[in-house]
């Protein structure tokens, strides 16, 4: 059993974030994504637009995703790879080298980001439509 995992806010869920799940799945037998709880981003300097337990609802409708878990700081990576037995840790390439640290216990991969679309953008679009 391989196990992935990967961890982000995942908010206005769109293409860009299921490309990357799909990828991230297809390296082994089980998907766990860590979502970035509303007082995470706070700390990220994010506020999503969508509230955590909608965008963790959202993940587990993703038949992509076999389990959602709580990103609640940034320090928890190492104990999730040791306590969920994970093999890869996988992220998009706007992370690259970023968690290169976790290479002592299992697999980074830093996967291409889909192009022309992004959260940020959607928000953008949203708003310029209201006028
Ligand atoms: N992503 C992608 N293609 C896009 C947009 C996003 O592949 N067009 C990927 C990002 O690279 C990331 C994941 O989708 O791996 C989730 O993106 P965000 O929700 O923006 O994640 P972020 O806020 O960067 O949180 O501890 C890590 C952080 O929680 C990551």
């Amino acid at each position: 059993m391989t196990t992935v995992i990967t961890y982000g806010t995942f908010d206005l869920f769109h293409v860009g974030h299921v490309r990357l799940l799909e990828r991230l799945r297809a390296l082994g037998d089980r998907l766990i994504v860590a979502v970035s709880t509303d007082e995470f981003n706070a700390l990220k300097g994010k506020k999503a637009a969508v509230g955590f337990a909608d965008r963790c609802e959202i993940l587990r409708a993703v038949r992509h995703v076999d389990l959602v878990i709580p990103e609640c700081n940034w320090g928890q990576k190492r104990s999730d790879i040791v306590n969920y037995g994970v093999d890869i840790f996988g992220m998009g390439d706007d992370w690259a080298g970023r968690f290169d640290d976790l290479r002592s216990l299992c697999e980074v991969v830093y996967l291409p980001r889909t192009r022309g679309i992004s959260t940020t953008d959607l928000k953008r679009e949203v708003a310029a439509a209201r006028g």
